[in-house]
């Protein structure tokens, strides 16, 4: 099957792309409230981690329901599902990283988690009036999107899934070589006070989760949206 998800184009409302959730829908609500996200036309594009270190973690299974929501896996979904597959983890880290709430979890309760953040894609890619937007939750490895998303449709290499969901290096390094082949990429993985573009690649991970806030970019013009004081 195919991790590549892709979406048309949006002719009644508006898309918009969030980072890292981490359990903390209730924050988010009342971000999309403040921008007058409409559930009716509008979608939500989500990078992935909806889960771990938040209250709110058991509410990724209603929102990955709603018409609306679309995610990508983040790392800390697919570290659900390599713990009820049986696969090695280090779980002091994962603990550490917020997992407790799951681990703790009957393993009935796991396997109902995990076997619904097994079928998330690996990436999407929405439809734009300025061509496509890719999204994957750290980074894409390929200097194509065509490229990434050919190496997604048959059994997918640890390695690539791996370096998709963790990888920090073209933050780490500066890189602002863009993907071909598409207008922009959105990724999370890595908090950062602001929005940072590298190239045509969008780091959008600012901390809602933590101390900093949800950055909701519009995909059509590729601007961040602001709360409508007094409307
Ligand atoms: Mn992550």
């Amino acid at each position: 099957m195919s991790r590549v998800e892709r979406f048309a184009i949006n002719k009644q409302g508006r898309d918009y792309a969030v980072g890292d959730i981490h359990g903390h829908f209730q924050r988010l609500l009342a971000q999309m409230a403040a921008i007058g996200f409409d559930p009716a036309v509008d979608r939500l594009f989500s990078v992935g981690d909806l889960v771990d270190r938040g209250p709110e973690c058991p509410q990724a299974l209603q929102w990955l329901e709603q018409p609306w929501f679309h995610a990508v896996q983040g790392n800390h979904e697919a570290l659900a599902v390599t713990h009820v597959s049986g696969g090695w983890l280090d779980y002091s880290q994962y603990r550490a990283a917020g997992g407790g709430w799951f681990l703790d979890l009957p393993a009935s309760e796991q396997a109902r988690f995990a076997e619904r953040f097994a079928r998330m894609p690996l990436a999407l890619e929405i439809a734009t009036p300025g061509g496509p937007v890719g999204l994957v939750h750290a980074d894409c490895p390929c200097a194509s999107w065509l490229q990434l998303c050919e190496q997604l449709q048959a059994q997918v290499p640890q390695a690539l899934q791996d370096y998709c969901q963790w990888s920090r290096h073209r933050l780490q390094v500066d890189d602002d070589r863009p993907i071909a082949g598409l207008r922009a990429l959105i990724v999370g993985h890595t908090p950062l006070h602001e929005v940072r573009v590298l190239g045509n690649i969008w780091h959008i991970d600012t901390g809602g989760w933590s101390r900093g806030h949800f950055s909701l970019l519009a995909l059509d013009n590729l601007s961040l949206a602001n709360a409508t004081a007094g409307e």
